[in-house]
């Protein structure tokens, strides 16, 4: 490590003897796009979606300068980039947000080289447009040079995906518990599907353990975008292609495929790995990978991308002539996925590996889900070699796919010369039900600062144990992945993380400032699944930009608040509830309001604090109202025979909800008259992913049965009975 340090001072020291300033204007405007008839709002740089590539080489000082025209602060972070703290683009963090109407200019030496892109850190706006390509050559000159791959002609892409709706939108149904997307996905893993599968002790089962419908990613979109098109056609000089990727999605990881055979992976993350020839890879969000691709002559090869979900891709066409398409991933097996993770679910909702050391991507958990895999119907290999017969080459058995094991610096990265080691330990944890993504239990707001002595070499432990894969990023330092590769450990700044696995990864705290450590799962990061490093030569630190206001702020995205509601409208009355939480905190009020000659309102207020990494714990104090019951000598019947308990108008209570087993809620009170009510609730049981079954009973002899069906996010089709408003029909809503 110390010759590539010195190597560093060599090149940082020679630039400014050969180069000079290399600027860019990047102007930010609001604009609509039209995808497939629909118009939406998006972010424009320079007029265009993704934003331009801006392209510097290694020596050049780097220096933007951003106009912002939007009624909305922005900012720009370049991803992967050493660069002086004050440069890293995290409002609130490393500088105050871009306000409307102002200009800002970034300035940075580049003493890199590599594949890198560059997005805005403000609030949602890396959803709708603003990802670009950050690309630093290597100067001609550079010892590192790789004759034969370096020379290469390029081509960038960055995918993203694109949806019509608004990101805003996205995070609230997401935090809302939304099934939306799944239903839009095929994922739902209704009880219907789970019998049709012969699946349905694996539904009980998961159920049994509060595990809701399983899947790969979050959020359903409506496009892929490869340089914000869903296709486009290269005709390249050569018959080799190096393909510079990044993955600027929000939300999405893409399965990268070739029609015409094994792609090479020479560089990640804007790090050069030793050249090795895969059938197919997963790119993570916000990763970067450098592909050379193989383009015979005489065909059009396909480049597909497909997100990890399978719902969408797109396409890159390669070279002239009849097409040769890219083997058609089929779509995921979520029961046997749904199995595994079952396997390994305890009762406590934490994860057992089951006495497997999973790490490094080798064992990929997703597996049971890919019926290619599949020994009996093998058609990704079929097709494999069909083409290798095609091409004169030979592969045997199955796909070989990149994992990160393989991954191999091209140069020493053994990190010496560090005065101490610190090593930390995080668990990523999250409560998928309320959308709460946080590390050991705590979110960026609840966690304080690391602080970090420079020259420290950190090592950081990570074990997931949620049931997503996790795209963990590091501002303004490359980390060793201790995958095995020993002193040749590959540089990364992003790591993926699988649900189950364990990884080491370790870096030397060479460089001042707040630096961000988060999930780049847009939305994961906006619920508060991050860190912040402090390095200092001192530990008289005061920083977040040197204020409580700014670190208020900063904390702000995710101590946000939601608001959400849920209910119908029918003949025999309505009936629902309203909501605004947090991280912790729920404030809710519910409603029943039936139109029949003698209505018993009821309503109910608690404030409510979730306890626990699993969150399925909340005590409460509230207020029960209810009123207009039969007079005073009045007794109704139920159709049990049972009466009707009937009390006070208004009474405070205390209480808390518990999600038991089969994901009902259990919610018991004691109101100030000394009485009890336990009552059982469930309204979301997927009989078929659009039809979902309500249940509530409780110790006031209370129930009601209803049935709902899905016809928009918010909107629905409703039926209900029970003993307090009788039968009915109507609409459901959901905000
Ligand atoms: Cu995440």
């Amino acid at each position: 490590m110390r010759a590539f340090v010195f190597f560093l001072l060599i090149i940082s020291n020679c630039s400014k003897a050969f180069t000079g300033v290399v600027h860019y204007d990047l102007h930010i405007t609001d604009t609509t796009l039209y995808f497939n008839g629909k118009s939406v709002r998006a972010i424009a740089v320079n007029g265009q979606v993704p934003m331009p590539t801006l392209v510097f080489t290694e020596g050049d000082t780097a220096e933007i300068s951003v106009f912002n025209h939007l009624t909305e602060s922005t900012s720009l972070h370049w991803h992967g980039v050493f660069l002086p703290n004050a440069e890293d683009g995290v409002p609130f963090l490393t500088q105050l947000p871009i306000e409307p109407g102002a200009t800002y200019t970034y300035r940075f030496p580049v003493i890199q080289n590599g594949t890198h892109w560059y997005h805005s850190h403000s609030g949602l706006q890396e959803q709708i447009g603003m990802y670009g390509m950050l690309i630093f050559n290597k100067r001609s000159d550079d010892a590192q040079i790789r004759t034969g791959i370096d020379d290469i002609q390029n081509q960038e892409i960055i995918l993203s995906e694109w949806t019509t709706m608004h990101p805003n939108y996205i995070h609230h149904l997401l935090r809302g518990g939304s099934d939306w997307f799944t239903i839009k996905k095929h994922a739902a893993q209704s009880y219907a599907e789970a019998i049709g599968n012969h699946a349905l002790g694996v539904k009980l089962s998961n159920e049994w353990k509060r595990m809701n419908a399983m899947d790969v990613s979050d959020v359903f979109y409506d496009d892929i975008l490869v340089n914000g098109q869903t296709s486009f056609q290269l005709l390249p000089a050569d018959s080799l292609l190096r393909l510079r990727i990044a993955n600027g999605s929000a939300s999405t990881y893409y399965w990268l495929s070739y029609a015409g055979g094994k792609v090479m992976v020479i560089a990640n993350d804007g790090n050069d790995v030793e050249p090795v020839e895969v059938d197919r890879m997963l790119i993570a969000v916000s990763e970067t990978y450098d592909i050379i691709v193989k383009i015979p002559t005489g065909h059009t090869y396909e480049f597909l991308v497909m997100s990890e979900d399978r719902s969408q891709s797109a396409s890159i066409w390669l070279g002239s002539g009849d097409t040769i398409f890219a083997y058609k991933w089929p779509k995921l097996s979520y029961f046997e996925g749904m199995k595994m993770m079952n396997g390994m679910m305890r009762m406590n909702g934490t994860m057992d590996a089951m006495g497997m050391r999973m790490g490094m991507q080798v064992m990929d958990m997703n597996e049971v889900m890919y019926p290619e895999l599949n020994q009996q119907e093998n058609v990704a290999i079929d097709h494999i070699h069909e083409v290798d017969e095609m091409q004169n080459t030979h592969t045997i058995g199955f796909p070989q796919t990149l994992n990160y094991s393989m991954l191999k610096a091209t140069t020493n990265t053994a990190i010496t010369g560090y005065d101490s080691i610190k090593t930390l330990h995080f668990t990523l944890t999250g409560n998928m039900q309320r959308y709460v993504w946080s590390i050991n239990g705590k979110v960026v707001s609840e966690a304080d600062k690391i602080l970090i002595h420079k020259n420290e070499l950190v090592r950081i432990v990570l074990t997931n144990n949620s049931m997503m894969r996790h795209p963990m990023h590091l501002h303004g330092h490359d980390f060793r992945i201790l995958n095995g590769q020993g002193n040749y450990a590959p540089l990364k700044n992003v790591l993926d993380i699988m649900p189950m696995e364990t990884d080491t990864i370790e870096f030397l705290a060479n460089a001042d400032g707040d630096w961000y450590f988060h999930c780049h799962l847009l939305y994961h990061m906006m619920s508060g699944m991050g860190r912040v490093f402090t390095i200092e030569d001192d530990t008289d630190t005061l920083r977040f930009i040197q204020n409580a206001y700014s670190r208020r702020k900063f904390y702000n995205e995710d101590k946000a608040l939601h608001f959400m509601a849920d209910g119908f409208l029918a003949n025999n009355g309505s009936h629902g509830m309203a909501m605004i939480q947090n991280t912790r905190w729920q404030f809710s009020a519910d409603w029943m309001v039936p139109f029949n000659p003698h209505p018993t309102y009821e309503s109910e207020i608690h404030l409510g604090r979730f306890i626990g990494s699993n969150q399925w714990f909340m005590p409460y104090i509230g207020l029960m109202y209810k009123s207009g019951r039969f007079g005073h000598d009045e007794t109704m019947e139920n159709i049990f025979g049972q009466n009707i308990i009937d009390r006070d108008p208004l009474l405070p209570a205390i209480g808390f909800t518990y999600l038991i087993p089969f994901n009902f809620t259990l919610q018991s009170d004691i109101m100030l008259d000394g009485s009890l009510r336990v009552q059982l609730m469930r309204d979301d049981i997927p009989i078929t992913p659009r039809l979902k079954l309500f249940v509530m009973g409780n110790t006031d002899m209370e129930y009601e049965v209803g049935l709902k069906y899905v016809i928009k996010p918010y909107l629905g089709l409703s039926v209900n009975y029970g003993n307090m408003m009788g039968a009915g029909a109507g609409l459901s809503f959901t905000y």
